[in-house]
């Protein structure tokens, strides 16, 4: 046996398949023995009592990014990726956004060079496509994807990151053709701004609207639409934070026909509802985010999905705006709910409330909470099985929790900088108390030991479904063939 820099006794090893009591012994950042009993290490953690977790992958969270709005993030690479590893998260996967009129590959570019200089975590970044022009689609997506880059996220809201359902499939195609897996923003923006034209010429201008025009029917019909577009070229589809019981149907209905069809949910959307927007003054606006929390019976269904997986992970949907004119509210008190920055912190709380109110609750099992919230972001976004398990051979990105340490939830002990949070007083039992990247403790006795740009940029692979062979529809083919060479417009 090589000599181990650290190891980690007695713990309780949970991976989304496995739980057993073991040693884990590390050297050179990867994990190189789980086993029974291992001599102690050059450093030896006792895990006793608790337990030894892949560490989190958050595979969408907003850093360092300009919204659609104009308004950019208020946590930079280093303050997010801070946050994250407090609450557990070793690998952070956010966008780099191309607004319209821009080069994707410019953008991508712009946005590597911040990371480098100052994430403490291993990363990679998803694209956002806004502007599919021929180059983008033919020559600059291509060339991302081959080095790395293997997803990217599609709005069908949001006037200026919007496409129609036409440049839809023009990206699908591309995904299909080069090995990439689009992530949908999937609500009808008709519907939304139909209903915000209503409500604002009936003077309707408060926070608690916003839940109003961004109604169930919008999330449901794009989710259905996304679902038979991508159907239409047979490529696999993940629709992004999905809220309501209609979406989670036709998720689980076309993967119950074998569509390769995914889904990601958001801590809000099962711990949250449409009434946290109805505060006093513009206060509500802490809680606006697209789409909207709902109510009791969407986040029962929500929890129904994630139970019996036709939700496969749960990620924060980080999107740091303060509360303040720099961010949720441009003009005070007197901002509309069409003006507030959409979006709430989550980075840090993610996995601590996945594990307080789901597993403990017994709403999902320890194995469901580590493929929620780790194994299964790893093989849907090429990461696996370097991350998101625990196995001889990956690296050692671990998080150790003690399952039953008690806290209350406040903003000013967390390490965003959002300056709020939209769960300020709850009590959570079960944190990470030691927190390992490729093998170095980062986190430990609530203290970040990690510095500005230790992470690494991770080159990812094809994600898994579009990997694994399977029989193309009769037509899918014929149209797929049809763009294989390139992407008209
Ligand atoms: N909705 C998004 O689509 N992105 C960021 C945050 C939000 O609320
Ligand atoms: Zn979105
Ligand atoms: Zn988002």
């Amino acid at each position: 046996m090589k000599k181990l820099d650290l190891t980690i006794h007695g713990g309780r090893v949970v991976t989304d398949s496995s739980d057993c009591r073991a040693d884990i012994g590390i050297a050179a950042g990867k994990i190189a023995a789980i086993e029974d009993k291992l001599e102690r290490g050059d450093r030896a953690i006792d895990a006793h009592g608790k337990l030894v977790l892949p560490g989190g992958i958050d595979s969408h969270c907003h850093v360092e990014q300009l919204s659609g709005m104009g308004i950019l993030c208020a946590d930079d690479w280093y303050s997010a990726t801070v946050s994250a590893a407090h609450g557990g998260t070793t690998t952070i996967i956010p966008f780099a956004a191309q607004h319209r009129g821009q080069s994707v590959a410019e953008v991508a570019h712009a946005y590597a060079e911040l990371a480098k200089a100052k994430s403490i975590l291993d990363y990679s970044y998803h694209l956002i496509i806004s502007d599919p022009t021929p180059r983008a689609l033919n020559e600059e997506l291509p060339e991302l994807i081959r080095s790395g880059i293997t997803s990217f996220k599609v709005y069908m809201t949001y006037e200026k990151l919007k496409l129609d359902d036409a440049q839809l499939l023009d990206v699908f195609a591309v995904a299909a053709r080069e090995g990439a897996l689009p992530m949908v923003h999937a609500e009808n923006n008709d519907v939304i701004t139909w209903i915000t034209r209503h409500l604002l010429a009936a003077g309707h201008t408060a926070p608690k609207y916003h839940a109003v025009c961004h109604d169930p029917a919008a999330e449901n019909e794009a989710t259905n639409r996304a679902i038979s577009l991508a159907g239409l070229l047979d490529t696999p589809v993940l629709i992004v934070h999905v809220s309501t019981k209609g979406a989670a149907q036709a998720i689980h209905a076309a993967r119950t026909l074998g569509a390769p069809v995914f889904g990601e949910t958001c801590p809000h959307y099962v711990l949250l509802t449409a009434d946290n927007l109805d505060l006093p003054g513009v206060e509500g606006a802490k809680y606006c985010c697209s789409p909207p929390p709902r109510d009791p019976e969407s986040q029962q269904a929500i929890w129904e999905a994630l139970s019996i997986q036709s939700l496969s992970v749960v990620s924060s949907d980080h999107a740091p705006y303060r509360y303040d004119e720099s961010g949720k509210l441009p003009y005070g008190d007197k901002t509309s709910f069409k003006q507030i920055a959409n979006g709430l912190p989550g980075l840090e709380l993610r996995m601590p409330l996945l594990f307080s109110e789901g597993v403990l609750k017994g709403k999902i099992s320890l194995e469901q909470f580590v493929a929620l919230t780790s194994t299964n972001h790893a093989r849907l976004y090429g990461l696996h099985p370097r991350k998101g398990t625990l196995a001889v051979g990956a690296d050692a990105d671990i998080a150790i929790w003690d399952p039953d340490r008690k806290l209350t939830v406040r903003a000013a002990e967390l390490h965003d900088k959002v300056g709020y949070s939209p769960y300020e007083g709850m009590q959570l039992t079960g944190w990470p108390v030691t927190v390992i990247s490729r093998g170095e403790v980062i986190v430990e006795d609530g203290e970040t030991r990690a510095k500005a740009g230790r992470g690494q940029f991770i080159a990812r692979g094809v994600p898994e479904p579009l990997r694994n062979a399977r029989p193309i529809r009769a037509g899918a083919g014929f149209l797929r063939k049809l763009f294989a060479s390139s992407v008209s417009n």
